[in-house]
């Protein structure tokens, strides 16, 4: 498991602490990304952005200057020539996102680069290099062609519904003749290859690239591959799936529709050999590339499973030498329409293993494996002694019926089985071209008894380096926690998914509003929720309507405004948790264009009175239900649509004002009077209760400021009496209530409750779900009970702001909205009764932030860690400032602590960078 992000950063780093005067202080400048990645190959931009991380033990070290150098070479790297930029000292503490402004960056070209940061404590560092390289930008660069096998053969099954094909080899031979200095793959291969040289496999990709609108863009991906080849014969091999790209489901079944169909697979490949001797040789497909859909994969589908005959395997395809006069000229074939760009967020790969728990016997010759975990991704499985031709099944899902029997009701027509045909004697075999959402495997046709050890489950999402920890003395809490670490890692898959298992695996908008912002402290998922802007961006029609699912696969435009606001809400969260602006910038246009055509068409008299999901997935009376029928727990469409309207002209003035665009900011905030007047109009009571008086219905008023400042604590009274009351402590809200239900009944006032609905252990509550044997989290507050049509296991949009929450009040770790990306952070934990102990960490662009507490006898003790080159406002809870010391200190009297003022119950202090330990008595 990837818990520690600094084992993912190769980088070393340059610890020199040179000093000049006397605060001699070791410093270290690391981490270095470009575009928000450590070393990156094949960059799409022109101009990227350059980011690093300062550490030091000293308190409030803040970067004062610093000296970018880019050099096209190692060694001029290290003679500190920046021949493609020098950026000369800058007097300046940004440390995130500088754009490079040297010499033009070509296609290809390789920037070597490292910096020298200057601080406060008048010492200077210098970081390791790091490099980049620029892929093929231009069309025009591309000799490869596309190639394929725009055909159907006769071992196929493309019937539909469940069109599955076999996967299409490739192969070519060539010759190394003089020393090679560097060589480099580009290659998109569409749905997703798996890529070899000389038998080996290329990477650690799986289910590359990452799924697009196939009709907007594609992705190629680069590898540097100079230690895969050899002099004399060499060969590429590269065997392409469906992936999303040929459709697994080209007809509507009932009430499912037709998923977009692309085209049969492709192929666009180019090595670029550069030689010592500065002369290069390109390697491209072409119809000289010889192809085969006769391989071992004789069929495979990401809903209904791969099927493998090990006795089709070709020994030695992908090396020099293989006879492949069987084999069929590939064929040049149409290019996809969309245009071929490099793909900028990680890839998928394989990012944990599980070990079989048990292995029961069901039936004679039937098992089923219990992996003890709902995981995605697939099942490596090994035979001591397999006959040859007889075939071995392997049946995915995520529960079992009550005699121990595989559930796959919920699993609708997705058939989430792996065949493997055997060859003689032993041999193990894992599918690549699937997944799967599963706990259970059922297996017949084994050869002789399965032990847990011949199965190994792959745990296979995007390379997204684990960034927050978060443990409290609460058990139940924990164990939800860690449930919705396996849900997020689990419906990662080039896009956010809402579920792994069934027939559908879609990136549907409203699901991930708020929670890619709880998922924003674990994972480190800024390039891949900018990947999905650009998705979404792509979906949207030249009138300004924007999808409920991106990429497109399934078409559906209802113009709701709840689901589609989250391209504007995803835009926000990565300017505030990464300082990452540019997403904003990109598609600002194209929000404008959305708000522009929903105002158009939907909206009269300042309501916006246009939905369809409702607060999807509240929890119904009847544990048989999906959607609750009665209409005291219905939050009106109308009320939804003109709140989130209101909503996203507040972020759009928010944008406005970034990019500076000061008539747009005035336009946008002009309507949104408008839109206030009139909500408050229609849906306020005299009595402070909103619409028919939901949870939801007035959570939204406060947390999106519609309330009337006079009216707040009696609105708020609303929230706390239906929860409490009506609902019997215990949640009731769907997806969009949820999204501000934590962090509004904490912030007005009552974290009891809030702290209540998280440790519940009764329907409905997260911790019912752990209770009833969950190890992710439901899309159904009563999953268990309810209809299996739209019941999975392993969804999370119920999560709503519950990881915000965690981290934000619980552990106290927030950015200032003053200087977003944890320039400035707010470090203000909410200590609640009957919880003791919180212990988080949290790998913020600036670097790891930790706040530890206690809570004992009237007694707060509280270590926290704030990062170099940022400062920190800590509220601690106290009666008095005198009742707080900091390292066994009177608080205000301690190095680097500035006491600010008493707020309340708090002693708000100001701290730079440092570890500190703050107790407050209870005095
Ligand atoms: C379901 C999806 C998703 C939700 C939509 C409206 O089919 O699973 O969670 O956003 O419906």
């Amino acid at each position: 498991m990837r818990h520690n992000i600094s084992f993912c950063f190769a980088i070393l780093f340059l610890l020199l602490g040179l000093s000049c005067g006397k605060h001699k202080t070791s410093l270290s400048v690391q981490q270095l990304r470009c575009e928000y990645r450590e070393a990156p190959l094949g960059i799409q931009q022109a101009a990227p952005r350059l980011s690093w991380e300062i550490t030091s033990p000293a308190r409030g070290v803040v970067q004062q200057a610093y000296r970018i150098l880019v050099a096209s070479s190692p060694e001029l790297l290290e003679k500190d020539s920046g021949d493609l930029w020098n950026s000369g000292k800058v007097e300046s503490a940004l440390s995130v996102g500088v754009r490079y402004a040297g010499k033009d960056l070509k296609s290809r070209t390789d920037g070597y680069w490292k910096v020298r940061v200057w601080t406060n404590k008048g010492n200077t560092a210098e970081s390791a290099p790091a490099h980049w390289s620029v892929g093929l930008l231009h069309e025009g660069d591309w000799s490869g062609q596309w190639i394929g096998l725009d055909s159907t053969f006769a071992w196929e099954a493309p019937h539909a519904p469940h069109t599955r094909l076999a996967a299409r080899y490739f192969r070519q031979e060539f010759a190394v003749d003089k020393k090679i200095k560097q060589a480099r793959v580009y290659v998109s291969g569409l749905g997703t290859y798996q890529l070899f040289i000389n038998g080996e496999k290329i990477g650690h990709a799986e289910l590359s690239p990452a799924p697009t609108q196939y009709n907007k863009r594609a992705f190629y991906n680069t590898y540097d591959v100079t230690a895969a080849l050899k002099s004399g014969a060499n060969a590429l091999g590269t065997v392409v799936g469906n992936g999303r790209f040929f459709s697994m489901r080209p007809n509507a079944v009932d009430a499912i529709p037709a998923i977009m169909d692309f085209g049969y697979p492709k192929l666009r490949l180019q090595l670029e050999i550069t030689y010592t001797d500065g002369t290069v040789k390109q390697v491209a497909s072409d119809t000289g590339w010889k192809a085969t859909a006769a391989g071992p994969v004789v069929a495979n589908s990401e809903f209904d499973g791969e099927c493998y005959d090990a006795t089709r395997e070709m020994p030695g395809w992908s090396q020099p030498g293989f006879d492949d006069s069987r084999w069929l000229p590939a064929r040049q074939v149409q290019a996809p329409e969309g245009r071929i760009v490099a793909q900028m967020n990680p890839l998928i790969k394989v990012m944990d293993t599980l070990h079989a728990r048990t292995v029961f016997q069901i039936a004679p010759g039937k098992y089923i494996v219990d992996m003890g975990q709902n995981m995605v991704g697939w099942a490596a499985m090994k035979i001591a002694n397999g006959k040859r031709s007889d075939t071995v099944r392997l049946h995915f899902a995520e529960r079992l019926n009550p005699d121990s029997t595989l559930y796959t009701d919920n699993l609708r027509g997705a058939e989430t089985t792996d065949r493997y045909v055997m060859k003689e004697g032993a041999q193990q075999w894992e599918p690549h071209f699937t997944y799967h959402g599963f706990r259970y495997i059922e297996v017949s046709g084994y050869p002789g008894t399965p032990k847990p050890d011949d199965f190994v489950g792959k745990v296979v999402y995007d390379d997204l380096p684990v960034t927050g920890h978060f443990e409290t003395s609460n058990p139940v809490i924990n164990e939800v926690y860690r449930n919705a670490f396996w849900g997020i890692r689990g419906n990662y898959r080039g896009i956010p998914t809402d579920c792994p298992q069934r027939d559908e695996r879609m990136g549907w908008l409203g699901d991930r509003a708020v929670g890619s912002y709880g998922e924003s402290f674990i994972f480190d998922n800024n390039t891949f929720y900018a990947k999905w802007l650009q998705d979404i961006a792509d979906g949207q029609t030249d009138e300004g309507s924007l999808p409920d699912i991106a990429p497109t696969y399934w078409k559906m435009y209802t113009d709701n405004m709840t689901w589609p606001a989250t391209y504007l809400i995803i835009a926000d969260m990565l300017d505030r948790q990464f300082g990452n602006l540019e997403p904003v910038r990109t598609h600002y246009d194209a929000m404008k264009k959305w708000l522009d055509y929903m105002k158009d068409k939907y909206m009269s008299g300042y309501i916006l009175g246009r939905d369809i999901y409702g607060d999807w997935c509240m929890p119904p009376r009847d544990p048989k239900l999906i959607h609750s029928t009665l209409p005291e727990r219905i939050t009106a469409g109308d009320y939804l649509g003109t709140a989130f309207y209101y909503r996203m002209l507040q972020l759009m003035e928010r944008f406005a004002g970034l990019l500076h665009k000061p008539e747009d900011k005035a336009a946008f905030a002009a309507l949104a009077g408008k839109v206030k007047a009139a909500f408050n109009e229609k849906y306020l009571h005299p009595d402070g209760s909103y619409s028919n008086n939901t949870a939801t219905a007035n959570i939204l008023a406060l947390a999106y400021d519609l309330a009337p400042d006079s009216l707040r604590q009696k609105v708020f009274g609303h929230v706390v009496q239906t929860t409490l009351h009506d609902f019997n402590g215990h949640i009731s809200t769907g997806l969009v209530g949820g999204q501000w239900l934590m962090r509004t009944l904490t912030r007005c006032g009552r974290p009891d409750v809030a702290y209540k609905l998280a440790t519940n252990t009764t329907y409905p509550s997260w911790g019912y779900m752990v209770k009833e044997g969950a190890t992710t989290i439901w899309e159904l507050w009563n999953g268990n009970t309810a209809d299996p049509a739209m019941n999975s296991g392993n969804h999370l949009m119920l999560l709503g702001d519950l990881i915000v929450w965690f981290y934000e009040d619980l552990a106290g770790i927030r950015s200032d909205p003053e200087a977003v990306g944890f320039k400035k952070i707010i470090m203000k934990p909410i200590p609640v009764p009957g919880l003791d102990r919180v212990q988080a960490s949290f790998h913020s662009v600036q670097g790891w932030i930790r706040s530890s507490w206690h809570s004992k006898d009237g007694t707060f003790d509280w270590q926290l860690t704030v990062p170099a080159n940022t400062t920190a406002r800590i509220f601690v809870p106290a009666g008095r400032m005198e009742d707080v010391t900091e390292g066994g200190k009177a608080a205000n009297a301690a190095e680097g602590v500035r006491f600010i003022k008493m707020e309340g119950d708090r002693a708000l202090f100001e701290v730079g960078s440092g570890t500190y330990r703050f107790v407050s008595k209870r005095s």
